[in-house]
C-alpha cells in the first residue's frame, strides 16, 4: 500500500511537473517589423513577426505606429491566431492575438501593406500592450522598421508622376514668375533633389527640358 501510495504521489508529481512545463516562469520573445524603400505611389509589404521565442507566447497586442503624412494603410492581413484593426487610429494600426498552447516557433503575425504618399522616411515603431499572463515574467525586445518614400526624379511636385506639370513648374520657378514661400509646398529646397535631373546643382530650363523628353518617351530615363 505504502508503495502505491508512493508511486501515485510520485505519478502526481510527474504530471503537475508536465502541466507546469506549460506555464512558463518567463517567457522572451522578440517582435520584428520590416523596413522598406519605395518610390512615391509605389505599394510595399512589411511583415510583423514574433520570433526568437523563449517558452511560448500566450497573448499578444501590438501597435505600429507610422507617419500618415508618408505612408498610408492599404492592407493588414492577419495570421498566426491575430487579428488587426488597421482603423484603429489616423496614424496606427493593432495586431492582436492569442494562443492556448503558446507560440513557440518564429510566425509571422500580420502581412501589412504600405503605400507612399510623400517623399521622407518614416518610422515603423512597435509597442506591445499586453505584459504578461499571470505570474510570467515577459521579457520582449521590439525591433522597429521604418519606410523610405524616394522622391521620383524629375517629380518636382510630388505627386508620384513625372510630367509637364513638373517642367512647367521648373520653368516658372527659373523664370522667377513664382515665388514660393517657405509656408508654401513645395519649396524651393525640396525641388532640388527630384528636380535637377541633369545633377548640375541648379533648376533651370535644361532640367525642364529632360523631363518633357522623358514625358514625351524621347529618353527613356532621367
Ligand atoms: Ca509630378
Ligand atoms: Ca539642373
Amino acid at each position: 500500500m505504502r508503495i502505491a501510495v508512493l508511486l501515485a504521489v510520485a505519478l502526481m508529481a510527474v504530471g503537475l511537473a508536465s502541466v507546469r512545463a506549460q506555464q512558463w516562469d518567463t517567457i522572451s520573445y522578440t517582435v520584428t517589423i520590416g523596413s522598406l524603400t519605395l518610390d512615391l505611389g509605389q505599394e510595399g509589404q512589411v511583415e510583423l513577426r514574433i520570433v526568437d521565442i523563449g517558452g511560448g507566447a500566450g497573448a499578444w497586442t501590438i501597435d505600429v505606429t507610422y507617419d500618415p503624412d508618408i505612408v498610408s494603410v492599404v492592407e493588414c492581413a492577419a495570421a498566426g491566431n491575430s487579428v488587426c484593426d488597421a482603423d484603429r487610429t489616423p496614424n496606427s494600426l493593432r495586431v492582436t492575438g492569442a494562443s492556448a498552447t503558446g507560440l513557440v516557433e518564429d510566425t509571422t503575425l500580420a502581412t501589412i501593406t504600405f503605400r507612399c504618399a510623400e517623399a521622407g522616411t518614416g518610422p515603423l515603431s512597435l509597442s506591445l500592450l499586453v505584459f504578461g499572463v499571470g505570474f510570467t515574467v515577459l521579457e520582449v525586445d521590439l525591433l522597429d522598421g521604418a519606410i523610405t518614400c524616394k522622391a521620383l526624379r524629375g517629380d518636382v511636385n510630388a505627386d508620384g508622376e513625372v510630367n509637364s506639370i513638373d517642367a512647367f513648374h521648373l520653368l516658372q520657378f527659373n523664370a522667377g514668375i513664382i515665388e514660393l514661400l517657405p509656408d508654401q509646398l513645395p519649396v524651393p529646397e525640396d525641388w532640388y533633389k527630384p528636380g535637377d535631373v541633369n545633377d548640375n546643382g541648379v533648376l533651370d530650363a535644361q532640367d525642364a527640358l529632360l523631363i518633357l523628353q522623358f514625358h514625351a518617351r524621347l529618353i527613356d530615363e532621367l
